[in-house]
């Protein structure tokens, strides 16, 4: 028997502690043996579900207190670097919730750092890549049973966003999903990126101009659209549809509880990503968790993975502005192959 894997989570907002409580309850083979977080109120709440974990505000203490193995990033991405850096340099395995940070030039540093190790050491938190039917798609594609791929049309629905969202988070913190998962699914990079906008929802919250529509070419020539909407207010919806030579394929769909009642029939949707994604995101942890035990330490996307996402949203955020934004990405370092 393995001992268990001791990691450090670092952020106890609403992600941190919902994959506390994931680590302690579903996954096996680990648990939360550290919660690195300054706000003593959510410190506190966390720790209900993480029994015997130690206290910290800096992941710096965690580190030399020796109390970590490995460590969840889940603050927001603009605080990833100083978490990653301590992290890499004490070669610990990490999984960093999206993004791996904010932008290509400090990703590309990440980068740099990460390949004094002798091996990939960061797994990036995109969780699409777990969920049962995005899986089904994309093995359908490369079975090429439906013929070759011609279009992804992709909806992204939130009912709600809180005040502090911003016009380019459309892009970084939502689209940045899309950027990950649609070359994974496509198996090809990203080309150009275009943003139109429809009428503006009116319900939309006050400085954001939304939907939007976003336009993606890929370098094998699959056409992506995503409609990226976060005031619809009845539901989260994240929903592809695969156009392919022979066929047609669908992912996301309602897929709850039935009702037929007065007239109408209905069918139960999510109303947040953490139970659209609840599976995925076990998945996730626990893949991630028997890769760190079996030496791999990542099963998953890599930094790599993330440095290519941040390059396609900033060409998202320059794109909210008007035009075709290409990309050009350098070429993968060996260590990544
Ligand atoms: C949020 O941060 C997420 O990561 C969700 O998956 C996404 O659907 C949502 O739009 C983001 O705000």
């Amino acid at each position: 028997m393995t001992t268990d894997l001791r990691i450090g989570v670092v952020g106890a907002g609403a992600m941190g502690s919902d994959h506390i409580a994931r680590i302690t309850r579903r996954i096996s083979g680990a648990v939360v043996s550290a919660v690195v977080e300054p706000d003593r109120g959510r410190a506190e709440a966390a720790a209900v579900n993480a029994p015997g974990a130690q206290a910290f505000s800096r992941i710096e203490d965690a580190i030399s207190s020796d109390a970590v193995d490995a460590v969840l990033i889940a603050v927001p991405g603009q605080f990833h670097e100083p978490v990653l850096v301590p992290a890499l340099e004490a070669g610990l395995p990490i999984l960093c919730e999206k993004p791996l940070t904010p932008d290509p030039e400090s990703s590309w540093s990440i980068l740099e750092r990460e390949q004094k190790l002798d091996r990939p050491h960061i797994q990036v938190g995109f969780m699409r890549r777990f969920d049962a039917e995005y899986a089904a798609l994309r093995e359908l594609v490369e079975s090429g049973d439906s013929g070759e791929l011609m279009m992804l049309r992709c909806a992204h629905r939130n009912p709600s966003v809180p005040a502090s969202y911003t016009q380019t988070m459309l892009i970084t913190d939502s689209v940045v999903h899309e950027f990950d998962v649609v070359p994974w699914l496509a198996g090809s990079p990203v080309k150009t990126v275009e943003v139109k906008y429809p009428r503006r929802n009116s319900l939309s919250p006050e400085g954001l101009r939304e939907p939007i529509l976003v336009i993606m070419e890929l370098e094998n020539g699959v056409l992506v659209d995503v409609e990226m909407n976060v005031s619809v207010q009845f539901g989260y919806q994240v929903a592809t549809e695969a156009v392919f030579e022979q066929g047609l394929a669908r992912i996301g769909q309602p897929a709850g509880l039935q009702t037929w009642r007065g007239g109408a029939f209905s069918v139960a949707d999510h109303m947040s990503f953490t139970t659209r994604f609840a599976a995925a995101y076990d998945t996730q942890i626990q893949r991630w968790v028997d890769a760190v035990h079996n030496g791999t330490l990542v099963d998953g996307p890599n930094a790599w993975d993330g440095y290519l996402v941040a390059l396609s949203c900033e060409a998202g955020v320059k794109a909210l502005d008007g035009g075709v934004i290409p990309i050009e990405a350098p070429e993968r370092p060996a260590f990544y192959a």
